[in-house]
């Protein structure tokens, strides 16, 4: 740089240059590449931020009531309840399925290396008979049929068939959807996955005998939950709501919505997590409808009120 010596001015003139040469490259480092579009490139504030996305598991109690019970001309009728009875259920069955069958009362729960399918005293509640799954597998729905028990899995793509009496295992079956509720017919199994649509399959043959999609004021209704069928229809408590809808097995059609908003806040004092509705039997001896949740403390008969 011994020019720099020489002078004054070529050296100011030096220094501009340089000061010129590193601003432009600072420039040029900043400039889009050509995979960036100039006019598209989403700056931080742009991107969307996640929010408290609620889980599964952490319905509370005062939930607001569900959209699907807002008041429309277009809808079918609405129903509320009246608590009967309430009767004491174990706070750590993750409730999946519930069926009576002959006045005796079946419970399946989920969640992996706490699933299992029970015999469950009504008055107590307590557990008289219970098989537990293997831990790789997370109960569903489960249905009473003749002398068999049918349990769904999840995500497995298996169901297993009981013997009612011993429990024991008699049979496997697979089917390509996820597992949700079970119930039946009397001469069907009814399943639900989770979507719109309801299974119908063979209990013998447990294939699928036919499917209808469920709609309410014309609209599909998915995240179809826990069935029971009662008096020649579905029920079924709809996924992260306090709504059960009574489906029409023909045509798919909703023709009225039970609303069990505030339920479980009629249960005694508890502490514990709980988690959301799911779980409809139906004692056919005696008429009687039985509403419990996942985690819930306490197993309600309930009567339906027209509003
Ligand atoms: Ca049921």
């Amino acid at each position: 740089m011994q020019f720099l010596k020489r002078s004054p001015l070529l050296t100011a003139f030096a220094i501009f240059v340089l000061l010129a040469a590193i601003g432009w490259g600072g420039f040029a480092w900043s400039r889009p590449g050509p995979q960036q579009p100039t006019s598209a490139v989403p700056t931080p504030t742009a991107v969307p931020t996640p929010t408290a996305v609620p889980t599964p598991t952490a319905v509370e109690v005062s939930a607001p009531p569900s959209p699907l019970v807002a008041p429309s001309p277009a809808r079918p009728p609405v129903y509320g309840y009246r608590v009967l009875s309430v009767l004491p259920h174990d706070p750590q069955a993750f409730t999946q399925g519930l069926d009576f069958a002959d006045g005796v009362l079946y419970e399946g729960t989920g969640l992996y290396g706490a699933s299992s399918l029970r015999r469950v005293e009504l008055e107590s509640g307590r557990v008289l008979q219970q098989h537990d799954l293997d831990a790789a597998y997370f109960g569903e729905g489960i249905s009473v049929l003749g002398d068999r028990i049918y349990q769904l899995t999840w995500q497995n793509g298996v169901g297993f068939v009981y013997d009612r009496e011993s429990f024991q295992p008699v049979q496997q079956f697979s089917y390509p959807t996820e597992g949700w509720g079970l119930t039946h017919d009397g001469e069907q199994l009814i399943l639900s996955d989770g979507t719109a649509t309801l299974y119908f399959l063979d209990p013998a043959t447990l294939q699928e005998t036919g499917r209808v999609t469920v709609t309410l004021a014309g609209e599909r209704v998915t995240r179809l939950n826990e069935l029971e069928y009662v008096d020649g229809k579905v029920l079924a408590n709809v996924w992260q709501t306090d709504s059960v809808l009574r489906i029409d097995p023909a045509t798919g059609q909703v023709d009225a919505l039970y609303d069990f908003s505030g339920l479980l806040s009629q249960a005694p004092p508890f502490t514990g997590t709980v988690d959301v509705l799911n779980g409809i039997a139906f004692e056919e001896q005696k008429g009687r409808l039985f509403v419990t949740g996942k985690l819930w403390p306490a197993l309600f008969e309930v009567e339906l009120v027209p509003r």
